[in-house]
Order: structure tokens, then sequence, then C-alpha cells
């Protein structure tokens, strides 16, 4: 009898924000929720982003329109002579989560990343196509540790606070063999968007409150900062994410999302000098501003493994608004697919 009791008591003890679907947020937003004190959790998030063509103040831009940018690194040749066809990200997240109180958690994270890119080449002179080639560089990227605090919780509504710091571990110094605008093989330093990191080290701050406004409703919202506050000789600029999510919970083990993620981030900040391709990813300038994406995904609690369900998760993320700074590659689609387990 006090068994069947026990277990009454554990089905209405589930608020939303328990063993629910509903209750973690949609994939792609980072340290969404805390966990309750002895509780551990093991989480992988795969991700694929993919961005094609180019854009300058946020509009497209053709390959022959790019030639006509000046090089600003040497005047052999004068303007911009290798342009980017498409690059494909591919992540591999791994965190881990602890909490020794109801009120603390401890998150750590790693993430390893293999980027690829196709460029164009054309002659500095004649302006003709010369050929296309491939540049790639695959590193462990950067490692985060955070804390989590609880602020305040209810059956309603909860809110913690993120406070971590981030290191950059990833090579800032790759190679590649590139295609030169002299119709030679060469092998450059990698502009900085191609390197796996840049060895810098970041202060992580972030506000989280989910809202549930019945049983199968319920809305969230995460601002995220991450500040740089020491670095080599150039690092990417300082970001600020906002995430604002809607989720609906069809049953206990199945909730779809919609989210909306703006993204503003600063310009690199410092520079290698002996980053010096004619191309636009060479420069600066053309790095961070502002940036909305749309994301759509699906939440499910299985059993795969024993012990607790396991969460399994899915997103699509697609850009909805750019402003990004100078010349930039354009975003086409992001999928985001996670793993995640409860001990
Ligand atoms: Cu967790």
């Amino acid at each position: 009898m006090h068994r069947y009791l026990s277990l009454i008591f554990l089905i209405f003890s589930f608020s939303i924000f328990g063993s629910q679907a509903i209750g973690h947020a949609p994939i792609g937003v980072m340290a969404d929720h805390a966990h309750e004190k002895g509780e551990s959790m093991l989480s992988i998030r795969a991700s694929y982003m993919k961005m094609r063509g180019n854009i300058s103040e946020g509009n497209n831009i053709s390959d022959s329109e790019i030639l006509t940018f000046e090089n600003p690194h040497s005047n052999s040749p004068a303007n911009l002579s290798v342009v980017p066809i498409e690059m494909s990200m591919k992540m591999l997240m791994i965190g881990g989560m602890y909490a020794p109180s109801d009120e603390i958690t401890l998150m750590l994270m790693t993430m390893f990343m293999d980027k690829s890119m196709n460029l164009n080449t054309f002659h500095g002179m004649s302006r003709n196509h010369l050929g296309s080639f491939n540049t790639s560089s695959e590193d462990l990227s950067d490692i985060s540790f955070s804390t989590l605090i609880n602020i305040t919780e209810n059956k309603k509504s909860r809110w913690h606070a993120e406070i971590g710091l981030r290191k950059s571990l990833g090579s800032n110094s790759k190679k590649a063999k590139m295609l030169t605008p002299m119709n030679t093989t060469m092998t450059m330093l990698l502009p900085y968007g191609m390197q796996s990191g840049d060895k810098s080290t970041s202060l992580v701050f972030a506000f989280t409150n989910a809202y549930s406004l019945s049983d199968i409703h319920l809305f969230g919202n995460q601002l995220r900062f991450i500040q740089n506050i020491s670095s080599k000789d150039w690092h990417f600029g300082n970001k600020i994410y906002w995430d604002s999510w809607y989720q609906y919970s069809f049953n206990r083990v199945f909730s779809f999302s919609s989210r909306l993620r703006f993204t503003h981030q600063e310009q690199i900040s410092g520079s290698n000098i002996l980053i010096t391709a004619p191309v636009q990813t060479s420069i600066t300038s053309n790095y961070g501003g502002f940036t909305g994406d749309l994301g759509i995904g699906f939440n499910f609690l299985t059993s795969i493994f024993s012990g607790s369900e396991d969460r399994l998760a899915v997103e699509i993320v697609k850009p909805i608004h750019y402003e990004k700074n100078g010349l930039q590659m354009k975003d086409e689609v992001q999928l985001i697919f996670g793993f995640q387990k409860s001990f």
C-alpha cells in the first residue's frame, strides 16, 4: 500500500518542468534548465550548419561584384580574387551537468568543430575563373565551465542565472593549400573564420526564464552574453544572444517548439598580419553583425537505455534576418540533434 501511495505522490509531483518532453527548452538553447540536488546529466549535441553564397550589407552579391572589392592586404592583386562558394560546419558538443544542491547546478561542456569551405579563384589581372579548391580544419574547439544558480521557482515560472568561463582550445594557426590568383598552389594560413579557435578566454553570463501558461503551453526566454576577457593577437567579437521560444506539449513524452534567436556579434578584435589571402574572410571587419533566426523543433522522451528516460531532440534553424557586417557568407540552414540522459 505504501508503495502505491508513494507512486501516486510521484506522479502528481511532476510539475511541467519535471519529467516531460516540454521540461527542456529547444535543443539549440544552452544551459536552459537546472537540476535537483544529487542529479547529474550527460548531453550530446550534433549540429550541421551550411552557408552558401555571399551578402554585402544585407544584400545578395555576385562573384563578379566581389572581385571589384579592394584587397586591403596588398596591391597584387589589387582586388579580392578568391570568393567563397559554400561552407559547412559540423559541431559535436558533449556536456555534463551535476547539481550539488537544489540551488546550484554545475555544467561542463566541450565542443569539437569540423569546418570545410569551397572557394573559387580568379586571375589577379584578367579576372578569368582559374578553378576552385577546398580548405578544411577540424579540432577540439573550446571548453566551458558554468555555474547555474536558481533564482526563483514556482509551479508556473522559474528563473536561473548562469555564470561561466569559456576557453578556446582549437588551433588559431592552421594552414591549407590554396589556389592563388597567379594560378599557383601555395600553403597559407587559413583566414580567421576557418580557424578552429582564437585562443581566447571569455566570460559567459545568462539569464533564463521559463513560464508555463498552462500544462501544455510554455514560453521561455534567455539572454546570454559572451564577453572576451583575454586573448592572443586577435579574438572573435563579443556576442549577445536572445532566444525566445514557445513550446506546445502534445503529451508527456512529445512536444513541439518554435524559437526566435537574435544574435549580435562584434567584429574581430586585433589581427594576425600573416592572414593575407585575397579573400573576404581575411578581413577582420567582415565578421559579426546582427542576425535573426527561426527554429522549429521537437523533444521526445523514450527508453533506449536502462534507467531514467532518454531525451531526444531535433531542431532546424533557418535565418530570417541579416545585418552582417561588411561582406560575408549567407547562412542557409542549421540542423541540431540532441541526446540527454539524467542519472
Ligand atoms: Cu541537464
